[in-house]
């Protein structure tokens, strides 16, 4: 495949006309255009399915809503392009190897279960049936539960991740590696920690009723685009829009809404930010910690005025513990090594400090930029802390937003994939299903691959998602892979993932969420839930490819089945009908009771939020202040430069839709390496040329990839950004976040050369 490449900046705002031609665009490339429109109208409508784009929430009063990327999500999700064993009889895995990520997902759906084949290198056929009973060999044959890993990645249903995490603790284990411990794990824990429930307090008009709202490391242009319409009825409403983002992004900038023609003819664009500030990579704790001490001085000097002071007092001393030793705290760090580590001036917090105070509802929103660095739990403690001091919760228009990435990863974690499961979620199923389930912790997704490197993982099961490209240190992830005796990756397409087979391997093809599923009982429908704790059912209508094609929640069944038999617990009942099983999450899962009758309720319900009604699940029953101080550096490890890995525009993680970046005006190419001009003539360099990016690490290990091509950007200096996954070579196993267990895909110490020229391309 050839592509043509170029560097052309954008200068319209983000949505109007460049997003719906792109949508069309693809919409009409795939091979059954009208049945996708099809599903681009039933998308996310009481009897349609629901989004497999981003976890965003839906208002329901729209006709037709959709966005440029969701359509991407969905018509990739159902193109009549698939591949069969005839074609791994023509590819052999290691040649495989060599395609590029794009080629590998071009290629289609997976449509009939495969078995790899050490001796010939090539996957074959296997029937259903032989493909269970190998895996539950292979389980039976482990000498101690915790040889098994269960990944999740955030697209699976309640259903099949219920029965997932029911399986894996029957047998003994809580080995849960999933997506979110490499995504938003620093909010769960870190709002844990602060206010006892580890998710987002807001509801979506919420944001209608903010006076400011508070954008931290996030892109929601090209992220969570349905975002945009929110922020931007809130701009017109004449909320503030503050973002912090280290990049200027489009889609923070201006946004012409797609659905009103008249927007994307005429400059009516809406403004979304009305101040745009550009810390450095891991500087918004110092920038939220500045904000709090201009706070704290104008707070202080009211009082010593006579006048009332500016925090919410009331709120304070009722619910939450601790302010005291954050203000020393906050004492305690200078303005010097705040404007340092942020990057930002005292003016530029003062002033955010500002808006802040002259709002009586705030919103405070975040995603990677803030969760992917090594200090990133007190980064979010340090929101909250914000949060705090004006009683910015449990009010309208007030409160915390965690912007959740997979379309049910919150869900996930609340059916139970939790490798540190809470023991009322263990008592429970104790109780319910009549057995012991293990207590100590399982492992997380570095954990899972340092033991597959340590031979000790005898079977990983994958449900959804694509391991040796999303997780960090590509080259000893992909070792992990092989090293396992079996690895069964239940997927919709072909991924790097299944190019490292174990000793022994399976690739179990299942119905993605736009389409049909139809069991013993008849059609079935499955449940996710939102950012905001909607939980909602989405029933797919799309007809599958192939008979051969099974379920998430039937072949986790099928799964268990075979490896436990079905006296204790009919697994193939409950496949055979999923309110069988919504009864079950009824019965040990808080907020589903009468679950199925909940289900009919159009738009779904709210599982409601302790903490947003002043019910704090903490040690001390309140808010605690956190008191962290700033972290001495960013990275523990000193280099030139720091990189963040981010998503393209069109791409939706290690999916690789194609090769454009429209608002950061990047076509064809993916190897670019974003960097400030003034950096890029310090080094003698210009844009266009290739440069080589190398780890700094402790560990003796050369992490490094090469031929990047430079692309000047609004950027601050000493920052980088490119894309994920062609740079998680460069991410140490060993680098995560402390408390967390995240990779640091937002702080990566490099340094950079120019890259040598090609030698069959050196003039002589
Ligand atoms: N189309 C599409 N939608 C998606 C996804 C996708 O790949 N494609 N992925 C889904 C998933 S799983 C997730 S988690 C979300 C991810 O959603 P995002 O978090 O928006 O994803 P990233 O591309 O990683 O972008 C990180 C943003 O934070 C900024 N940033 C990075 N580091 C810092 C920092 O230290 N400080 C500040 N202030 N800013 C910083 C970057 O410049 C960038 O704008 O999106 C979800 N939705
Ligand atoms: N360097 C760097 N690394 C990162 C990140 C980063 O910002 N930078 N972000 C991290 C984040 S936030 C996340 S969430 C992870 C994502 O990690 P994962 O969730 O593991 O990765 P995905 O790319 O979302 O998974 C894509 C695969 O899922 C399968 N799939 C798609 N739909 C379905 C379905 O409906 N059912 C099933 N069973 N399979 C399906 C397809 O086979 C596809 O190839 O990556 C992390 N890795
Ligand atoms: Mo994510």
């Amino acid at each position: 495949m050839k592509f043509k490449t170029a560097i052309k900046p954008y200068h319209a705002a983000a949505g109007g006309w460049g997003s719906l031609e792109a949508t069309t665009r693809f919409v009409f490339d795939s091979k059954r255009a009208i049945k996708n429109l099809r599903n681009l109208m039933r998308m996310n409508k009481a009897k349609g399915f629901d989004c497999p784009g981003c976890a965003w929430g839906d208002d329901n009063k729209s006709t037709f809503s959709f966005c440029e990327n969701g359509a991407k999500a969905v018509t990739w999700e159902a193109t009549r392009r698939h591949i069969t064993a005839e074609f791994f009889a023509r590819h052999t895995v290691s040649a495989l190897r060599k395609q590029s990520d794009y080629f590998l997902e071009y290629q289609g759906r997976l449509t009939e279960p495969l078995c790899y084949n050490p001796e010939t290198d090539h996957y074959e056929a296997i029937t259903w049936q032989d493909a269970f009973a190998l895996v539950a060999s292979h389980i039976r044959a482990m000498d101690n539960p915790n040889q098994l890993e269960l990944y999740t990645s955030g697209r699976a249903s309640n259903e099949a991740s219920y029965l997932y995490q029911v399986f894996g603790r029957m047998l003994g284990t809580n080995n849960f590696p999933d997506c979110s411990n490499m995504c938003h794990e620093a909010s769960g824990s870190g709002l844990k920690r602060s206010i006892g429930v580890g998710k987002g307090t807001i509801r979506l008009d919420d944001f209608d009723k903010a006076n400011a709202i508070f954008v931290f490391g996030q892109n929601p242009g090209t992220n969570h685009p349905r975002m945009l319409h929110s922020l931007r009825h809130a701009a017109e409403n004449g909320a503030r829009i503050v973002t912090f983002n280290t990049l200027r992004e489009r889609g923070l900038e201006r946004f012409a809404d797609p659905q009103k023609p008249l927007e994307v003819v005429t400059p009516l664009a809406g403004n979304i930010s009305s101040m745009y500030y550009q810390p450095n990579l891991g500087g918004d704790m110092a920038a939220v910690r500045g904000m709090a001490k201009a706070l704290l001085e104008t707070h202080r000097q009211h009082l010593k005025d006579g006048l009332p002071g500016i925090f919410d007092d009331a709120f304070i001393r009722k619910h939450t513990l601790g302010i005291e030793q954050w203000f020393a705290e906050i004492d305690n760090t200078s303005w010097d090594f705040i404007t340092s580590q942020s990057g930002l001036s005292e003016q530029q917090l003062r002033e955010a400090a500002s808006i802040w105070q002259d709002s009586e509802r705030v919103i405070c929103t975040w995603a990677m930029g803030i969760t992917q660095h090594k200090h990133s739990l007190d980064s979010v403690r340090e929101i909250v802390n914000l949060q705090l001091l004006g009683g910015h919760l449990g009010k309208p228009g007030a409160g915390l937003c965690p912007v959740r990435g997979h379309s049910n990863v919150q869900g996930n974690r609340t059916m139970g994939i939790d490798e540190k499961p809470p023991a009322a979620l263990l008592d429970s199923l104790a109780k319910h299903f009549d057995f012991t389930p293990p207590r100590e912790p399982g492992h997380n997704t570095v954990e899972a691959i340092e033991a597959m490197l340590r031979d000790e993982v005898r079977v990983l099961i994958t449900l959804g998602g694509n391991l040796a490209a999303a997780a960090p240190d590509s080259e000893r992830t992909a070792e992990a892979l092989s090293r396992c005796g079996l690895t069964v990756h239940i997927s919709t397409k072909m991924n790097r993932s299944h190019l490292y087979p174990g000793i022994n391997a399976l690739i179990l093809p299942t119905l993605g969420r736009t389409e049909e599923d139809i069991q013993e009982s008849g059609r079935q429908f499955i449940t996710v839930e939102d950012s905001f704790s909607m939980v909602h059912a989405s029933e797919g209508i799309g007809k599958p490819l192939a008979a051969t094609q099974r379920s998430e929640t039937a072949i986790v069944a099928g799964i268990a089945a075979a490896t436990l038999g079905c006296e204790k617990l009919d697994w193939l009942a409950l496949s055979a009908d999923y309110n069988l099983i919504r009864d079950h999450i009824a019965a040990t899962i808080p907020g589903f009771t009468d679950f199925n009758e909940k289900c009919e309720e159009p738009g779904g319900f709210w599982l409601g939020n302790a903490a947003a009604s002043y019910r704090f699940a903490t040690p001390s029953g309140k808010a605690e202040f956190s008191a962290a101080p700033l972290p001495q550096s960013v990275t523990p490890v000193d280099a030139p430069f720091i990189l963040q890995t981010l998503r393209s525009h069109d791409q939706y993680n290690t999916t690789i839709y194609g090769l454009d970046d429209r608002y950061r005006g990047v076509y064809g190419q993916r190897e670019v390496l974003f960097m400030n001009p003034d950096d890029i003539a310090a080094l003698g360099l210009k844009p266009g040329d290739d440069v080589d990016i190398e780890t700094h690490w402790n560990d003796g290990i050369e992490r490094k990839v090469t031929g990047f091509k430079l692309v000047s950007y609004a950027i601050p200096r000493g920052n980088l950004a490119a894309y994920y996954p062609e740079t998680n070579p460069l991410i140490p196993l060993s680098s995560f976040g402390d408390g967390t267990g995240t990779p640091t895909s937002k702080s990566v110490p490099v340094s950079i050369t120019a890259s040598q020229p090609h030698p069959g391309l050196r003039l002589v």
